[in-house]
C-alpha cells in the first residue's frame, strides 16, 4: 500500500485523493471532536463549513441537533459547545445529530470528496484507524487539516503514529513525507512533550484548555472509526 501525506486543508488537491483512502486528521481538535461524540453514541457528525449554513440546517427541528464547533478556537455565538472534545458526553451526545463547523477540520474533511474512504482520525483512535484503512487495502492519503492552511506540528506527528500502527498491519510504501512523519513519531513517541512546540498547542494553552491537550495526546483510548460519506458522519 502505498501511503502519502498532505500537509494542510489548503493543500488538498482532488487528483491527489481521488479513490483513494483517505484519514483525515486534525487532532487539534476537530477529529478528536468527531471521534469522541461518535462513540459517545451520537446518530452523526454533519461537518459544515459556515456558521450561515449551521444555523440554517438546524432551525425548524432545534432539539434534535447540537451545533458545536469554533472560531478562533472559540465557541461560536448562539452554539452549544465549543470545539473542545471533553464537553461532547455521552448524556449529552446519544441520540443527536451533531452539527459541526470549525477552521480547519471540518474543511479539510470536505475537502476530500471524491475519495474512495474519507476516516476520520485523532491520537486517540489512531491504531484502529491504521487498522481500518488496512482492511480497505487501497493506496492511502493521510491529510492532515493543519492550522490556516500552514503545516502544523500536531497532525503531522499524528500521521506519524498512525503510519507506526500501519506497518504492524500491512506491508507501506512510504513517500518521502510519510518517512519523515514516520521517523519523527519514532524519535518523539511522547506527543504531549512534542507537540509543545505547534503554534496550535500554545493557542489552546492560552485559553487554559490544558485538559483538551492532555486527552487529544492520548494515544488509541478509542477503537471506533467515524467514516464521512454522503454529508454525514458514522461509524
Ligand atoms: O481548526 C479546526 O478545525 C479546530 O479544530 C481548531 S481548534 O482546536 O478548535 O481551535
Ligand atoms: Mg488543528
Amino acid at each position: 500500500m502505498k501511503v502519502d501525506i498532505i500537509i494542510s486543508a489548503g493543500d488538498i488537491k482532488e487528483k491527489k485523493v481521488l479513490d483513494k483512502t483517505v484519514i483525515v486528521i486534525d487532532m487539534l481538535r476537530a477529529t478528536s471532536v468527531i471521534t469522541t461524540a461518535v462513540a459517545n453514541g451520537c446518530n452523526e457528525v454533519i461537518p459544515l463549513l459556515t456558521i450561515d449554513e449551521a444555523m440554517d440546517l438546524v432551525r425548524e427541528e432545534r432539539s434534535r441537533y447540537i451545533l458545536g464547533g469554533e472560531r478562533k478556537a472559540l465557541k461560536i455565538e448562539g452554539f452549544d459547545c465549543s470545539n473542545s472534545p471533553l464537553e461532547y458526553t455521552s448524556q449529552l451526545v446519544k441520540g443527536k445529530s451533531i452539527v459541526l463547523t470549525t477552521t480547519n477540520g471540518t474543511r479539510a474533511i470536505k475537502g476530500c470528496e471524491g475519495a474512495r474512504n474519507i476516516l476520520i482520525a485523532a491520537m486517540i483512535n489512531g491504531a484502529s484507524a491504521a487498522i481500518k484503512a488496512a482492511e480497505l487495502n487501497n493506496d492511502l492519503v493521510i491529510v492532515n487539516a493543519g492550522t490556516y492552511d500552514e503545516f502544523s506540528i500536531d497532525d503531522f506527528i499524528c500521521s506519524g503514529y498512525i503510519i507506526d500502527c500501519l506497518k504492524d498491519q500491512c506491508d507501506v510504501l512510504l513517500s518521502d513525507i510519510a518517512t519523515t512523519a514516520h521517523y519523527i513519531y519514532k524519535n518523539n513517541e511522547d506527543i504531549f512533550g512534542f507537540i509543545k512546540f505547534a503554534s496550535h498547542y500554545k493557542r489552546i494553552e492560552e485559553l487554559g484548555l490544558q485538559e483538551d491537550l492532555e486527552y487529544c495526546c492520548r494515544k488509541s483510548i478509542i477503537d471506533v472509526v467515524p467514516e464521512y460519506k454522503d454529508g454525514n458522519i458514522r461509524i
